[in-house]
C-alpha cells in the first residue's frame, strides 16, 4: 500500500467512532491477517474466534479477515508486506523475525524450557517485554500476549533419529532464522532454510531427508504422509508473536486498539490451553497415521549442543542483557 492510500486510511479510521455505527464507514476497511499454517491449526481456529469476536464489537468501525495457509505468500514474503502495510496483522516465530530483529529469536534457545511452567510466566512477563521492545524498535507492534506453536520434534523419512550421531550430515529442513540453522549446525546436521509454505513439498520430493515441528503441526499439516519416522526430541519451544503494521497500529483509533488487544489476548490464552489439550491425544493421533515414534534420550542431545558451543556462542550474540533475562527464567543454561 502506497503512504498516500496508508494515510487516508488512517484518517478515515480515526474519525470513525467505534460503537456508533452511524459514524462508521459504508465500506469498512479490510484489514487483513495473514498465516502461513492451515486453517484446522489451533493458530487459524482461534485467529478465527478472536477475528469474530473484534468484528461483531466493531459494528463496521473495522473489519480484520483472516488468510490462512499461505494464502498471501511465504512467511519471509509476508513479513515484507507486513512492513511496508500490504498485510496488517501476522502472527510470526520471532526465530524468524531474527532476520530484522536479531534478538527476537532468544526464547527459542535450544532446551532451555523444560516445560510450560517456566516458560509462559517469562513471556507474559520480563522476556516478553523485553523481545517486544526490541520489535518496537523496527517499527512494528506486537501484541501483549504471545500464541503456542509448541515444543519441536524432529521427523525423519528414511532413518530413525534416535541419538545426535544420526544428525550428522542429516538433510533437515529449518524455518528461514540463523538461531535454528546455528542449532542443527551445532549437531553436524546440514539444515536447509525452506518456508513452512513448501515444507510438505520438500520432504515428498527428498529435497531433505527431514523437518522439525511440533506435534500438532505435524498432524494438521498432514507431515505424517511424507514422513515415517517421529523422534520426540523436544530439543526447542517456539510459539507466535502476533505482529501489527505500526503506521497502520498508530493510526487506528484507541477504541479500536483496545478493542483488538482485548479479543486477541483472549483468545491467545484459549489457543495456549488447545494445543495443551491437544497434545495430551497426539502422539496417538500419529501412530494412527503410521509414524513411527521414538522416545529419545533428550539430555544426550542437550550436551552435543552444549559442546559444540551453541550456549557460548549466543550468550555472546544475544548479549548480557538479553542472556540474563534469559536465564533469570529458564535456568542456567551453559
Ligand atoms: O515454519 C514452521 O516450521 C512453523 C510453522 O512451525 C513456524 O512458523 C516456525
Amino acid at each position: 500500500m502506497n503512504t498516500t492510500r496508508r494515510t487516508a486510511i488512517a484518517s478515515a479510521l480515526s474519525t470513525v467512532a467505534l460503537g456508533f455505527p452511524s459514524l462508521a464507514r459504508a465500506q469498512p476497511q479490510v484489514l487483513k491477517v495473514a498465516t502461513n499454517t492451515p486453517e484446522s491449526d489451533p493458530l487459524a481456529v482461534y485467529l478465527k474466534e478472536a477475528i469474530a469476536a473484534i468484528n461483531a464489537e466493531a459494528k463496521g468501525a473495522v473489519e480484520l479477515r483472516l488468510f490462512p495457509n499461505n494464502q498471501l505468500g511465504s512467511n519471509t514474503d509476508v513479513l515484507s508486506q507486513l512492513r511496508s502495510g500490504g498485510v496488517e496483522f501476522f502472527p510470526l516465530s520471532p526465530l524468524i523475525l531474527q532476520t530484522i530483529v536479531p534478538n527476537a529469536g532468544i526464547s527459542g534457545v535450544g532446551y532451555a524450557w523444560s516445560g510450560y511452567d517456566k516458560l509462559w510466566p517469562a513471556m507474559d512477563g520480563e522476556l516478553g517485554a523485553y523481545v517486544r521492545a526490541e520489535i518496537a524498535k523496527v517499527g512494528i507492534h506486537t501484541l501483549e500476549t504471545m500464541w503456542d506453536n509448541g515444543f519441536r520434534h524432529i521427523t525423519s523419512g528414511d532413518k530413525p533419529i534416535l541419538q545426535p550421531e544420526n544428525l550428522r550430515g542429516f538433510k533437515i529442513r529449518v524455518p528461514p532464522s540463523p538461531l535454528w540453522t546455528s542449532l542443527f549446525q551445532a549437531f553436524g546436521a546440514a539444515p536447509a532454510s525452506i518456508n513452512f509454505a513448501e515444507v510438505y513439498t520438500a520432504l515428498q520430493t527428498k529435497i531433505v531427508d527431514g523437518q522439525e515441528n511440533p506435534l500438532q503441526l505435524i498432524y494438521n499439516a498432514k507431515l505424517y504422509e511424507v514422513q515415517k519416522h517421529l523422534s520426540l526430541t523436544n530439543h526447542m519451544w517456539d510459539g507466535y508473536w502476533i505482529l501489527a503494521n505500526g503506521r497502520m497500529w498508530r493510526g487506528l483509533p484507541e477504541d479500536a486498539r483496545k478493542l483488538i488487544s482485548k479479543h486477541m489476548n483472549a483468545s491467545g490464552l484459549r489457543q495456549r490451553e488447545a494445543i495443551a489439550k491437544a497434545n495430551e491425544s497426539l502422539v496417538s493421533s500419529l501412530t494412527q497415521n503410521k509414524l513411527s515414534i521414538h522416545k529419545v534420550d533428550q539430555m544426550a542431545f542437550r550436551r552435543q549442543l552444549s559442546s559444540a558451543g551453541f550456549y557460548s556462542e549466543w550468550s555472546k550474540r544475544f548479549g548480557a542483557e538479553g542472556w540474563r533475562i534469559l536465564e533469570k527464567h529458564a535456568g542456567a543454561l551453559a
